[in-house]
């Protein structure tokens, strides 16, 4: 695994986009963009916003003779402030891949095997509209799902439910976010949302934990998180693996894997003992701070040594720190929080500790967010479904504010509360995304209809009935970004240069197929450009001044309870819940309570997952300029464990989980930097699907590994933690 620094890394990517280039251009996928832009001389550019993420930064693209070039900052841009990620700035090999989906694909044998026939957009279109239409009349039209994510997804969304259907989904619930802005609902009333918002580079104490930044690399985080540190903050990491982030910290806490809710409550015990929270806003704002106290009396730190493996004079001193920095301290409230199955339990748990603190609206805490107030563009009410949505039937989840993706799956398994028969899925790999994929695997064999819109040919495209080819997001307009964050703005993407070949963008596809159905009503406008300019200009703002400049900012406005935001929290209560009267009734623990993790087999490992800094999930593995910097993944390993067993670092084995599941091969990574009782890697390698030439059998998938997962009892959200291996050495290549 090579870990670049950013000067290195800028340096590299001039020349390995110029070398990706030369590579593409002698390719066939891109001859005929060369050729319909060979007459384009000189230099251009083109604001735009990343999507390599879903950070969404404003960027500049640069055109040369009618190429692409580069992928740079756009320095209006609040979230990107003129840099990008890696990610980001390697966005262009994505144009360049010489293994991108060109035209719309038909399947002609048994789902799952690999053998299609290209189609014309028409042909395609009909036959989506026509089966549709089949599932509707036998089944009604909620028994066709969408999940999609990211801002793409937009405009199918507009056209599944305009077709009568509720059943809409993305992975950044159940498998991500979900159970920290359940937690954070419960106690605050509101979530953390995204972008995230913290107040990171005023913060004076920053804790973290599992939440690696630096390796993830959401942009503005990142360089709060540098502004932070280059301040002096006192950083205190707690993760069972020496992370980038530790390599910063003050302290850095090697906790057991699944303890975290162990060392929060003592925290909180630790500062309510010693009277170090900020009384006077427990006072003012919170309710139930009685019964709290007493319910974490018995959480001491010495409780919580054996469990955790952190001594109790250092949760001692922690907790002290935190306090000192008060209400400037940010305990991160994380983002992939679906770890043990406690999880919105233990987010509630974070949010509680930053109550204490007083850091909800707070300087270096929790802001306000504020948005622009730009219009809907017009269009009819959609039909009222007459049946409810198929994921979480009689509220087996009762805090689940959002749909959740393995319900879908579930219904479609079992066809209850009622049959699912047709999936779309935009630009989710669901074989990546969802836990246990053999269950996906069931419930595709269910469907009467798979349509999968992407633009490389990923191992769900290969499961599907019809494959759409998407431009990618540098060859196209989509939905304005109209974020939630510090100050109001709202950003543009749009084309920079033409797709190559018979791709198309999502606008276009939703829109044509939404005719096809008859739905035609939904799409009052001609093209994309037209709506967008209509929304701007209903908002008062100039459509000329958007395309120029890619970002229109608006003022800045109070984002804190001292800059005059009402303190309001919409809760039962109407207070910070310190105790919850609503988890109570739904028969739940009203302060959050610790139940030690199951453990494995003997001689096994708990496998954990991260990112890598220069890719994203399992997208970015057949990009060239990316695959260029880390081609592969590697197994962590604690070196005396390694040493003990006779493993080397760059020695080949393969990882066997709990239920016999074999990896990849993959090579060993022996360090001193994480724990002996787990391994580690990072997401999104290991891939299978054949035609992307460049990523298939490199490193090994987690998700392949994930075959269990813990449900968490609030919000269904799915906890991939669970998962335990040994270890074989191996000689030869699997997969
Ligand atoms: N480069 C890059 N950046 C990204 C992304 C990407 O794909 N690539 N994806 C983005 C998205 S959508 C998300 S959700 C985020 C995810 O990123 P985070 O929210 O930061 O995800 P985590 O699961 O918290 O991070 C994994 C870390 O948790 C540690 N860990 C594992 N188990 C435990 C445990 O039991 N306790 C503790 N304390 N730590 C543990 C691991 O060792 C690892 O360091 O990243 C975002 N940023
Ligand atoms: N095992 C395991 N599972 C995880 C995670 C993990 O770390 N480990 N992380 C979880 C988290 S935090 C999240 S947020 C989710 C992320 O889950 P997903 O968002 O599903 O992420 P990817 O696996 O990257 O799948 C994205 C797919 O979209 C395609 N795509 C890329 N660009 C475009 C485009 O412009 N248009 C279209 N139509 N398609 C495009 C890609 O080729 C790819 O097939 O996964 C979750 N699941
Ligand atoms: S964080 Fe990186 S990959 Fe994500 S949108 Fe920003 S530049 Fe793109
Ligand atoms: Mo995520």
């Amino acid at each position: 695994m090579t870990t670049l620094s950013r000067r290195k890394f800028l340096k590299i990517s001039g020349a390995t986009v110029a070398a990706a280039s030369a590579v593409a251009a002698a390719g066939r996928s891109v001859s005929s963009a060369i050729a319909t832009t060979n007459v384009e001389r000189g230099d251009r550019t083109v604001a735009t916003y990343c999507d390599i993420c879903f950070w969404k930064c404003g960027a500049i693209a640069h055109v040369r003779d009618g190429k692409l070039w580069k992928v740079e900052g756009n320095p209006l841009d609040p979230l990107s402030n003129g840099r990008l990620c890696p990610r980001g700035t390697g966005g262009v090999g994505a144009a360049f891949d010489t293994d991108r989906l060109r035209a719309p694909l038909i399947r002609r044998r048994d789902r799952g095997e690999d053998e299609w026939v290209e189609v014309t957009w028409d042909e395609a279109m009909t036959y989506i509209a026509e089966r549709m239409q089949k599932i509707k009349s036998s089944y009604g039209p909620e028994s066709v799902a969408l999940f999609s994510h990211g801002i793409g997804g937009n405009f199918f969304k507009h056209t599944i439910k305009a077709f009568g259907s509720p059943n809409i989904s993305a992975p950044s619930f159940a498998q991500c976010r979900g159970p920290r802005d359940v937690g954070f609902r419960l106690t605050f009333g509101e979530d953390v949302s995204s972008p995230e918002r913290t107040d990171i580079r005023n913060a004076q104490c920053l804790v973290l934990i599992g939440s690696h930044l630096g390796e993830n690399m959401h942009n503005t985080q990142v360089q709060e998180f540098a502004d932070a540190v280059g301040n002096g903050a006192s950083i205190i990491v707690v993760d069972p693996r020496y992370s980038i982030a530790a390599s910063k910290a003050k302290y850095y806490l090697p906790i057991k894997p699944g303890t975290d809710l162990a060392l929060i409550l003592a925290w909180m015990n630790v500062i309510v003992a010693e009277k170090l929270y900020d009384a006077e806003y427990v006072a003012m704002y919170g309710f139930g701070f009685e019964p709290f106290a007493a319910s974490i009396a018995p959480y001491t730190p010495e409780w919580a040594y054996p469990e955790t493996g952190i001594e109790p004079a250092l949760i001692r001193a922690t907790a002290r720190e935190m306090a000192r920095y008060r209400p400037a301290t940010l305990i991160h409230p994380g983002r992939h929080a679906t770890w043990y199955g406690d999880d919105a339990q233990r987010s509630r748990a974070i949010a509680l500790l930053n109550a204490l603190m007083g850091s909800w609206g707070r300087k270096g805490g929790f802001y306000a967010p504020v948005s622009m107030d730009v219009p809907a563009y017009p269009t009819p009410p959609y039909p009222t479904p007459s049946k409810l949505k198929v994921d979480n039937p009689d509220h087996k989840y009762p805090f689940a504010h959002e749909t959740i993706t393995t319900g879908i799956r579930e219904a479609t398994i079992t066809g209850k509360p009622y049959p699912i028969k047709g999936w779309f899925v935009y630009a989710t790999n669901l074989l990546h995304a969802l836990p246990n994929e053999q269950e996906t695997i069931r419930a595709m064999q269910n469907l009467d209809l798979l349509v999968v819109i992407d633009v490389i040919p990923s191992e769900i495209a290969g499961w599907a009935d019809v494959v759409l080819p998407e431009s990618i997001y540098l060859e196209r307009h989509d939905e304005l970004n109209v974020e939630w964050f510090r100050e109001p703005f709202v950003a543009l993407r749009q084309p920079v240069v033409e797709s190559p070949n018979d791709q198309k963008p999502n606008w276009w596809m939703a829109k044509t197929l939404a005719e096809k159905l008859g739905l035609g009503a939904y799409y009052p406008w001609k093209n994309a450009e037209e709506y967008l300019s209509t929304r701007i200009t209903n908002a008062g703002m100039s459509w000329e001044q958007l395309k120029k400049d890619g970002i229109i900012r608006g003022e800045k406005r109070p984002i804190f309870f001292d800059e005059g935001v009402p303190a309001e929290f919409p809760t039962p209560t109407g207070k910070i819940e310190f105790f919850s009267v609503q988890l109570q009734k739904a028969g739940f623990d009203p302060v959050p309570m610790y139940k030690r993790p199951e453990g494995g087999p003997p001689g096994s490992f708990r496998l954990l997952y991260g990112r890598s800094p220069v890719h994203s999930f399992s997208r970015t593995q057949n990009n060239p300029v990316l695959m260029d910097m880390v081609d592969e993944n590697m197994v962590w390993v604690n070196a005396d464990v390694a040493d003990r067993n006779g493993w080397k670092t760059g020695d080949w084995v393969v990882l066997r989980n709990q239920d016999g599941v074999v990896s990849n091969r993959i090579k060993v990574l022996a360090t001193e930097r994480i724990r002996p009782d787990c391994v580690y890697m990072v997401h999104g390698f290991g891939h299978t699907a054949k035609h992307l030439r460049r990523a298939l059998g490199r490193g090994a998938s987690d998700s392949q590994l994930i075959t269990r997962y813990a449900v968490d009892p609030l919000m269904g959200g799915t906890a991939m933690n669970v998962n335990f291996v040994t270890i074989e050495a191996t000689e030869v290549a699997h997969g």
